[in-house]
């Protein structure tokens, strides 16, 4: 026999530590051989008094008869008996006389709790916070078959049914949740259940993989909340309240309109409830602007019932009619585009809260290409924040939408991910929401992912995502608000994945019995989410069968009358205009052409604050006598380079109040080493940027160059979407060479030429792209430009209208360039460049700019200008002011006026764009042929320079016409100037040639050669081709 509960108990006269961290110590404890010793002899206050006598007593009669004292005492006499150390049990009966458990039992049965199964029981627990999503319930269809997790098992664990009602303590003194500190001990039976009800119900949490523990930890507290959180009443009624218009505004437009493709939200209808709660919760945390994100899917329910679009004008647009003349806010200008479907339309709105703070949300137009908004959508919020001074990223936020077969797929998504903590175009934290409804158009996830959730990519990132059943709009909300609560508190992404089902076909015109017959079976056997809900709200007694036909009565009302009143509604001319754009003109209100040249005073003032360096900043040697040479160069007023010229045109940019920002791949000391726009200490590797310091008081990041990450597709995205925000800002992105501006092919094809015809969005976003033949192979030598060239949606057989009474005072074009989807320009000069970075801002209107930026031209001895060309004085009679040369003249020719002197010895005239002016003009030189051949750069090629090559066809009535290019003839800009050569000639009378005389590379199929003596002979031969009359 053991002995006596009195000796043992004596050992808590000792001074032992407390049990829960004793818990945790294999200290080869001996407390069970403690000498006996009188229970009245103690002086513990476990023991004093009448507790002792009162223990004694029990515990005599519980030796003669067990059954004589209460249960709870014979197990505690019990556990004694059978070894529970006795320190453990005078803890338990203090720790009951404390009130912290409710028998002495509890404790005693804890102190039972071997280090074995401690541990055993925090892995199990640790097994459900890190994989109990797995099990959880997600699928409201309940046919997706998931792996069974053998860790979520307790007989994992070496526990039986008999452990069962066994109570354990859980607590540990650093972790929040379950295993808190001071948490009330529960049965392995209670345990468990607190275990599947958090992590394997409704909603899945992935979050353990998340590094910082502090982050976890603030997760956990929340997820793992002593009893389950519940809604009041008021709430759930707004849940249901939300929901019913979700699920009703579907069908009615079912109904209405049953031919109609609206690629409905049935099946995730809780995402509207959810998007609320989140632009609630989020409103109440600090945010006051949401920029939404989304795809096809559910946009006409977001439209209507998150963004408040009025009903009238969605179902209007249902009805095909396009904005009419005299609709609400037609100012008779009829600036309309082509247009785009109904579910790519954007749009903004204020929108009240539940706690009655006001919410500006702008939903951004958007192509087909799912999630290529997603960086659109970033680098408006990242503007939004510069402009309101939002630092702290708390009042600006994005919330991006996704399809889970697009999430999974597309590589854009991790470009936006890999971007969110990066200095320059971190948002502070982006909310996804993933309408997963277990399909992509027909196929299943099965073939279009290889990881278990369409989300996983979010992980490499450290976002938690929470998974969660559409059928359960309780749980969606609660997700909803907690990644609003931790984008808040920590500033990093989040995601959701609503895991619904899709109840129609891809589009309401589609049949997905087709492909899918086992989901659609069970589709059709479901219930829909709002019947669900209410179910659940009338079974628990929430909510009265009254109050949920009143709802639904109310809801249907408000949809019947506003699909009358859209048949009398005139929908709004576009409202393309934000705050920031009010006085920017449509193409259709003519802009007068502006002069950008600067005077001297303010260029020199600039030049020596952007070549200051501070006296103790030891630069690299390199780059001191770079900046030195810089600041001879303003002071000297000549030789003016292509990097100095750029740093000229940020900085009086920046000086008359502009942002500028500069953005791409190793920006920030430039691919080829000309720029240094930041300049490293080499003493102690600090940096310098002399661009943000050109006048006192600049705001920080009012000049901003960005060293991107190494993506195209998001960051050209980026810039675009930044660019839209504010007109007043140079967004420039660079690609490293103009070649790999490709892999954001998306952005430029959709967005970039096309956004403004479609959406009535203007940007001034401008691209610098390397572009030239060096000999450097294949990858390295051709931005192809043909392809900039064809999207250009100018006519090329239809001359703009000229009027000559105009030529110098500008508007002779009348709205050529405003008319055009963007400009493609190639320069040659400093000056040349200077200037038109300079025009993307001082004109009243933005235009996208493309621009091929060189490389051997940033050293080349004769790409150099004068001071005198940046300044606003005419350097010659002709012009006033000095502004971007779209044409410039051949070296023989001063007049700039609509009919110039004939020039009628020359035999030649080649027009060129780009570096290969130089290569011609030295050849030129050294055959002697300036008076015979004529050298005409084309600097800007699109719009096309109409009324300036007619003058120059003026000037060389003999002269031929030629186009001297270094691109195969199937690349560069040969077959894009040839028809408007050609119109132009017609034009002026000349006999039109079948095809324009060429000379350059024939065509090819790899932009370039990889062999540089190749390329040397091709660049000879194309040389003198065009320098060869009798050719
Ligand atoms: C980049 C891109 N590739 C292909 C398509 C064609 N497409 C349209 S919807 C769709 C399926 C999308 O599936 P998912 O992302 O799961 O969205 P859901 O339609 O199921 O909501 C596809 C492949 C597209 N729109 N964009
Ligand atoms: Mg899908």
């Amino acid at each position: 026999m053991l002995s006596s509960v009195a000796a043992r108990l004596s050992r808590r006269a000792r001074g032992l530590q407390p049990l829960a961290v004793r818990a945790f110590q294999s200290s080869g404890d001996k407390l069970g051989e403690a000498e006996p010793v009188p229970l009245s002899k103690l002086k513990d206050s476990f023991l004093d008094g009448t507790s002792s006598s009162y223990l004694e007593e029990l515990e005599e009669r519980y030796r003669a008869n067990p059954r004589s004292v209460d249960k709870t005492w014979a197990s505690f006499f019990h556990s004694m008996d059978m070894g529970v150390p006795a320190v453990a049990v005078a803890e338990a009966y203090d720790a009951f006389e404390r009130g912290e458990v409710t028998s002495p039992l509890t404790a005693a049965a804890i102190s039972n709790q071997t280090i074995q199964e401690s541990m055993r029981l925090l892995l199990m627990v640790r097994a459900f916070q890190v994989m109990g999503h797995y099990a959880s319930t997600l699928d409201p269809l309940g046919i997706e078959e998931r792996p069974k997790v053998k860790e979520l098992d307790p007989a994992y664990y070496g526990f039986t049914e008999k452990d069962l009602d066994r109570e354990f303590y859980l607590g540990t003194w650093n972790m929040e949740g379950f295993m808190a500190e001071g948490r009330q001990v529960r049965t392995l039976r209670e345990i468990l259940a607190r275990l599947r009800e958090t992590y394997c119900g409704s909603i899945g949490y992935e979050y353990m993989h998340i590094p910082d523990s502090e982050r976890c930890n603030w997760l956990r507290a929340r997820i793992e909340t002593a009893e389950p959180q519940v809604y009041s009443q008021e709430e759930k009624l707004r849940i249901l309240d939300r929901l019913t218009w979700s699920e009703m505004f579907e069908s009615f437009l079912a109904n209405k309109y049953t031919a109609a493709k609206r690629f409905g939200l049935e099946g995730c209808e809780a995402l509207i409830p959810g998007m609320k709660a989140l632009i609630d919760s989020a409103s109440d945390r600090g945010v006051d602007s949401v920029v939404i994100g989304m795809p096809h899917r559910g946009r006409l329910n977001v439209l209507a019932n998150v963004m408040r679009k009025p009903m009238e004008a969605v179902f209007s647009e249902f009805a095909g009619r396009k904005p009419a003349k005299g609709g609400e806010g037609d100012t008779g200008d009829t600036y309309m585009g082509s247009g785009d479907v109904k579910y790519h339309l954007g749009t903004s709105y204020d929108r009240p809260t539940i706690s009655g703070k006001r919410i500006h949300l702008s939903l951004l137009a958007n192509p087909s290409h799912l999630e290529a908004v997603n960086t659109v959508a970033m680098g408006k919020v990242r503007a939004k924040q510069y402009y309101t001074d939002d630092n702290e990223r708390i009042a600006n936020l994005p919330i991006l939408l996704h399809g889970d077969g697009a999430f999974a797929g597309q590589g854009i998504v991790y470009e936006g991910l890999d971007m969110s903590q990066l200095p320059e175009y971190t948002v502070g934290g982006t909310v996804h929401l993933v309408v997963n409804n277990q399909v992509a158009f027909t196929t299943d996830p099965r073939k279009s992912r290889s990881s278990p959730y369409c989300t996983d990519v979010a992980k490499a990132l450290a976002c938690p995502v929470f998974h969660v059943n559409a059928d359960d709009a309780e749980a969606v909300v609660r997700v909803c608000e907690l990644a609003a609560e931790w984008r808040q508190t920590w500033h990093g992404d989040v995601v959701i994945d609503l895991v619904g089902y899709r109840r129609y076909g891809h589009n309401e015109i589609d049949e997905p019995m087709f492909t899918q017959p086992i989901m659609y079976q069970a589709i059709k056997r479901h219930k829909n989410a709002l019947q669900v809900y209410q179910d659940t709200l009338l079974k628990d007694g929430d909510i009265s069968k009254e109050q949920i036909r009143a709802i639904a009565d109310k809801v249907q009302q408000s949809l019947h009358d506003a699909f009358e009143g859209a048949k009398a509604y005139k929908p709004k001319k576009g409202d393309w205009l934000s705050s920031y754009w009010a006085g920017f003109m449509s193409p259709h209100q003519t802009s007068r052409i502006r002069n950008t040249g600067v005077p001297i005073e303010l260029l020199k003032e600039v030049g020596e604050a952007i070549t200051r360096l501070p006296e103790d900043f030891t630069p690299h040697r390199q780059i001191a006598k770079v900046y030195e040479a810089r600041k001879a160069m303003v002071e000297s007023g000549q030789g003016i380079d292509w990097g100095m010229a750029e740093a000229l045109a940020f900085g009086t940019l920046l000086a008359e109040g502009n942002h500028v920002r500069l953005s791409g791949q190793d920006v920030e000391r430039g691919t080829f080493s000309h720029r240094h726009a930041v300049v490293h200490d080499q003493k102690t590797g600090g940096t310098f940027t002399p661009l943000e310091r050109v006048f006192h008081g600049q705001k920080p990041k009012q000049f901003t160059v960005a060293n991107s990450s190494l993506s195209e597709y998001g960051v050209l995205g980026f810039e675009l979407g930044y660019s839209i925000e504010n007109p007043n800002a140079l967004v420039i992105w660079e690609a490293q060479f103009g070649d790999f501006a490709n892999g954001a092919q998306i952005i430029f094809d959709q967005f970039v030429s096309s956004g403004e015809a479609k959406w009535l969005r203007q940007t001034g976003l401008t691209v610098l792209l390397p572009h030239g033949y060096d000999g450097q192979g294949p990858e390295h030598s051709s931005a192809r430009m043909e392809r900039f060239l064809q999207m250009v949606d100018e006519d090329p057989y239809q001359l703009p209208t000229i009027d000559e009474s105009k030529w110098f005072v500008g508007g002779h074009l009348g709205s050529q360039i405003q008319s055009c989807n963007w400009q493609v320009v190639n320069c040659t000069t400093p000056a040349n460049y200077f200037h038109v970075l300079r025009r993307q801002l001082h004109r009243q209107f933005r235009k996208p700019l493309i621009l091929f930026a060189p490389k051997n031209l940033l050293r080349h001895p004769l790409a150099k200008s004068p001071l005198a060309e940046f300044s606003e004085s005419a350097i010659d009679k002709d012009i006033q002011g000095v502004r971007f040369k779209r044409v410039i003249m051949d070296e023989s020719s001063t007049d700039r006026s609509f009919t110039p002197p004939q020039q009628p010895d020359f035999k030649r005239m080649v027009f060129c764009s780009g570096k290969v002016y130089y290569e011609l003009a030295a050849e030129r030189a050294k055959q002697g042929k300036q008076g015979e051949v004529a050298l005409i750069r084309m600097e800007q090629m699109a719009p096309f320079p109409f009324d300036l090559v007619m003058r120059e066809m003026r000037r060389f009535p003999n002269a031929e016409v030629m186009w001297c290019q270094e691109e195969p003839m199937n690349m560069g800009a040969y077959l894009h100037v040839q028809p408007r050569l050609q119109r132009s000639m017609e034009a002026m009378g000349r006999d039109v040639p079948r095809s324009i005389k060429y000379s350059g590379r024939p065509s090819m199929a790899s932009t370039a050669t990889g062999f540089g003596e190749v390329h040397a002979q091709e660049q000879a031969d194309l040389i003198n081709k065009a320098l060869d009359v009798s050719y």
